[in-house]
């Protein structure tokens, strides 16, 4: 008998209410064993109960077998952070691929940014050390950097892709530094191949030429940055994915955030949640499953119904129920 994975719900702010329930319907309707529960996090929560990210939130993400979340809004860095932080997650996938139907400025992007996702400029400290001046503290460890080489590279090395590191060691030197001369050691060992790339000259090649970048290793802000970028050159946020991995658990939530602009309107484009469910498949050993949702997702990009982002005027419910209808 196939044991079912217990996978934890939190919808978060705006848009998360909206396209979560769109991939749970989509997950139930594959044949996957899950079980799924709902917590609660994010802005709402904050001033029902004077915390965004619950403890009970955060021990239920710790103990599932996978996380789905929506999007965090103004309470991002005390959501989303400490989430990735309880599912043991130190990488940070993110796939940005053009689908045919869908209008891409470079359609022939295909790459997967694979971002540092516990230190750098998110490590949270930051302080007033008088009126008017702020500082933040940028951490950069060898061992986290270390760590994710040894995804990066591995990730690589199982779908023959080739790596291009990005960093800003001639600005940055000694952290910077220290994540570049990291890599350089596991490439070393791994006797692996790899390019590097100042990330302000990456953006602007990234744009003109994104056929040449299969997986892409960088630090924290960088992947975050980057991988927006990218989602501009395949039709928008509305359609990138990501699993925030590392150890057993994981957590997987669309690219997006909360998009306030349109929460509530029912018309958020449900593609990249119903991806990052794909992804929670694939991470729970439902290879099949996940294959299905992705083929149904790229079909419907195809053939439509479409949402407004994406030049169409469908309604999040009638992109997931034409995804539903292929499973
Ligand atoms: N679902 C993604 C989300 O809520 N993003 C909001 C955000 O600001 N995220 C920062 C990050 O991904 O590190």
């Amino acid at each position: 008998m196939t044991a079912t994975d217990d996978v934890l719900v939190i919808q978060g702010d705006g848009i998360g209410k909206e396209v979560v329930p769109a991939a749970v319907r989509v997950l139930e309707a594959t044949d996957a064993p899950l079980r799924f529960a709902a917590a609660s996090a994010g802005d709402a929560v904050a001033e029902e109960r004077g915390t965004p990210l619950p403890q009970e939130t955060r021990e239920r993400a710790a103990d599932a077998d996978a996380v789905l979340f929506g999007a965090a809004g103004e309470t991002a860095a005390d959501v989303v952070l400490p989430l990735r932080e309880a599912v043991g997650s130190y990488a940070n996938v993110r796939p940005a691929r053009a689908y045919p139907g869908v209008d891409a400025v470079k359609p022939e992007t295909d790459l997967v940014i694979v971002r540092e996702n516990t230190e750098g400029v998110y490590s949270g400290i930051e302080s007033e050390i008088t009126d008017g001046v702020t500082t933040l503290t940028r951490v950069v460890t060898e061992s986290a950097s270390r760590q994710i080489a040894e995804f990066g590279f591995e990730y690589a090395a199982e779908r023959d892709a080739s790596v291009t590191v990005a960093h800003k060691a001639n600005v940055m030197r000694q952290t910077d530094g220290t994540f570049r001369d990291a890599v350089a050691a596991v490439a070393a060992e791994r006797d692996a191949e790899y390019e590097t790339m100042l990330m302000d000259a990456m953006a602007t090649d990234m744009i003109q030429h994104p056929e040449s970048y299969d997986v892409v290793i960088t630090p924290n802000l960088a992947g975050d940055v980057l991988s927006d970028l990218a989602a501009g050159l395949v039709g928008g946020l509305g359609l990138l994915p990501s699993a925030n991995v590392g150890s057993d658990g994981g957590m997987f939530e669309p690219v997006h955030g909360s998009a306030p602009d349109i929460a509530g309107e029912g018309i958020a484009n449900p593609s990249a949640t119903l991806l990052s469910g794909a992804m929670l498949l694939d991470h729970l050993g439902h290879e099949t499953a996940a294959e299905n949702v992705r083929s149904a997702v790229r079909s419907v990009l195809s053939d439509g119904p479409r949402t407004p982002d994406l030049g169409g005027d469908a309604s999040t419910d009638a992109v997931t129920d034409a995804v539903v209808a292929r499973l």
